[in-house]
């Protein structure tokens, strides 16, 4: 495998694509549609409860008018960038935040503000899922650093977490990843890379990309997963259109098959870095990244372990949940 690693050096610090910086009112009405549903409680403090879903999908239509547009012109199109930036969200009610979880494995269960702020504006590019074999199955999910992880190549590690589609060896990988930041880093270090395939496409060579077209690659799942009883199959990093394609590619799990296979894949990750945009997230900011255009990674950084490190909370988004029905037990949020 070629683990790069290398540093990244971001073209630009400033957010990539499309970004909506909320006006205090419409801070105000996406605060009282998470009250609400932290209020009414449907799930029975469950955030993983169907009626706790259900509910957080009829109260989702109540958000403001402006960040509905641009969540739904965003599925329609992702862009250049592949990203959309939301700012000045709420995630906390007026009560102090708690310390940022330092456990493998931490997830939100019970329903908070931020959860629901999360959740009702994924709802709006998709149906929310998550993956029995990650984290429990849960929604919504911490990405925070973990003692003893740091060098892993996931979100509880603190080294570089390589570029990558989200879960890049899944049939039904989501199709939309949401990142909102609840306590932002304090050293500033850690910083959301993203870049997309469309900025890339350019920089790359004829023969890169033909290459990247053929199933001369192969996926392993990322640690996160554990052991998975699918074998992968051979597959191409650039699929679809030749001029606008989708990529599949995770550079710490993705496996060239031959030299020239290596080669394109060396060439892609140079084009993605050199075009790729680097976001110190602040409280309040979800980043969502559409996971068929945009690559996405860590800058690494320097944990504490005292509580006071970097939290962000996770949701993945389908497009399609009948694509999805066979691995999901029940007619359910979890795919199995
Ligand atoms: O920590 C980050 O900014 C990104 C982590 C990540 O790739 C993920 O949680 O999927
Ligand atoms: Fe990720």
């Amino acid at each position: 495998m070629s683990k790069t690693h290398t540093l990244f050096v971001p073209r630009s610090a400033a957010a990539a694509g499309t970004v909506v910086e909320l006006t205090a009112a419409e801070r105000s009405a996406v605060a009282a549609v998470a009250g609400q549903l932290v209020a009414q409680d449907p799930g029975g403090g469950r955030i993983d409860d169907p009626c706790w879903l259900e509910a957080a999908r009829e109260v989702s239509v109540r958000l403001p008018h402006r960040i509905l547009a641009a969540l739904r012109a965003f599925r329609h199109d992702a862009g250049p960038d592949g990203v959309l930036l939301l700012r000045g969200l709420p995630v906390v009610a007026g009560d102090p935040l708690p310390a940022t979880p330092a456990v493998k494995g931490s997830v939100e269960r019970v329903p908070t503000v931020a959860a629901s702020v999360i959740t009702t504006a994924m709802l709006h590019l998709g149906e929310v899922v998550a993956f029995r074999n990650e984290k429990g199955g849960a929604l919504v999910q911490n990405v925070v650093p973990v003692p003893g992880s740091e060098t892993s190549q996931s979100n509880a590690g603190s080294v570089l977490l390589e570029l990558h589609i989200e879960n890049a060896f899944h049939d039904n990988r989501p199709d939309f990843v949401g990142l909102l930041c609840v306590r932002e880093d304090p050293t500033g270090d850690a910083r959301l890379c993203t870049s997309s395939v469309r900025r890339a496409l350019p920089l790359l060579s004829a023969k890169a990309r033909a290459v990247l077209g053929e199933p001369r690659f192969l996926t392993e799942p990322p640690p996160s997963f554990g052991v998975l009883d699918r074998v992968a199959a051979a597959h191409a990093v650039l699929n679809g259109d030749a001029a606008d394609p989708n990529v599949l590619v995770d550079f710490s799990a993705t496996h060239p098959l031959d030299d020239e296979a290596r080669g394109a894949m060396a060439e892609l990750r140079e084009a993605f870095v050199e075009t790729m945009s680097a976001l110190s997230l602040r409280v309040g900011d979800l980043a969502v990244v559409d996971n068929r255009l945009a690559v996405h990674g860590r800058t690494s950084f320097t944990p504490s372990y005292d509580g006071a490190d970097r939290w962000l909370h996770r949701v993945y988004a389908h497009l399609d949940h009948r694509r999805s029905r066979v691995d999901r037990a029940g007619n359910g949020a979890v795919l199995g």
